[in-house]
């Protein structure tokens, strides 16, 4: 049995099912933990979420912003943007059967020392800390009023934890830091704007990775959602968002000998 850990696959179905040919993966055996971002940006996101849907029981994946997103507009509680493309999830048949298994996905998978999570993790918190933040948003996404989180989701504040002031402030820092998370300011703030390559990163900010001892340390951290970032890989964390939206790859790493697997976009 291999667990194999998939990058962002942002609606791009096609270049998903090569790499599960080229790893030839065996859902009789194998296991898939994907980074989260299965719509949006890609052609074929109802593809991508029915496909998850019907292989629920080999496959996990958490929620990345963008599944975040959709699940709003498709409860209409946020417009659709212009450059969305899940309107195939929109105008589908089984659309209310899709949101209502999309919507308990989880934020934080933790599993044998490692952590599966979209973003990343603020430098000060714990993986049982983290967990225990998330339990508190996936609780709300899941209850009958899953409203009252998705009205306050979206922004950019609070920017850090000495920020939080109210409930709702710790929910959206909880889902900025674990869905669109790249960089972190000197002073250990959220920044959003950044997104550009790890190598030109201004020296007056870093990867949200890189800080200074941070409390998750003791687990190792599988995510995506950085593009420019690519395939990185370090003792702490391993990143897997290779741009196949973008007509980069889409990436699988093998967990149990750290094997890579990547196919061409298109
Ligand atoms: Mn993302």
């Amino acid at each position: 049995m291999s667990i194999y850990a998939i990058g962002d696959i942002h609606g791009c179905f096609e270049e998903f099912q090569r790499l599960l040919e080229i790893v030839d993966f065996d859902a009789a055996e194998d296991r898939i933990w994907h980074v989260g971002d299965l719509v949006n940006g890609g052609p074929q996101s109802l593809e991508t979420v029915r496909w998850f849907k019907d292989h629920d029981q080999v496959a996990t994946s958490v929620l990345g912003n963008h599944d975040l997103h959709l699940i709003a507009v498709a409860l209409g509680v946020h417009k659709k943007r212009s450059k969305d493309t899940f309107d195939d999830i929109l105008l589908a048949p089984d659309r209310g059967e899709l949101i209502d298994w999309l919507r308990p996905r989880p934020l934080l998978v933790v599993d044998k020392g490692r952590v599966l999570v979209h973003a990343g993790l603020l430098p000060q918190w714990s993986v049982a800390e983290a967990s225990e933040l998330a339990r508190q948003v996936e609780e709300l996404l899941t209850s009958s009023k899953p409203e009252q989180l998705l009205e306050v989701m979206y922004g950019n504040n609070p920017k850090c934890c000495d920020d939080v002031q109210t409930l709702e402030g710790r929910w959206r820092l909880t889902i900025n830091a674990m869905t669109r998370m790249r960089v972190l300011e000197a002073n250990g703030d959220l920044n959003f704007s950044y997104k550009s390559t790890y190598e030109d990163i201004p020296p007056d900010k870093m990867a949200w990775f890189d800080a200074d001892q941070p409390a998750w340390a003791d687990h190792q951290i599988i995510c995506g959602h950085w593009s420019a970032l690519g395939l990185h890989r370090t003792e702490r964390i391993t990143a897997l968002d290779t741009g196949c939206r973008w007509g980069g790859k889409l990436s699988a790493y093998r967990l149990d000998d750290e094997a890579i697997f990547e196919v061409d976009a298109g």
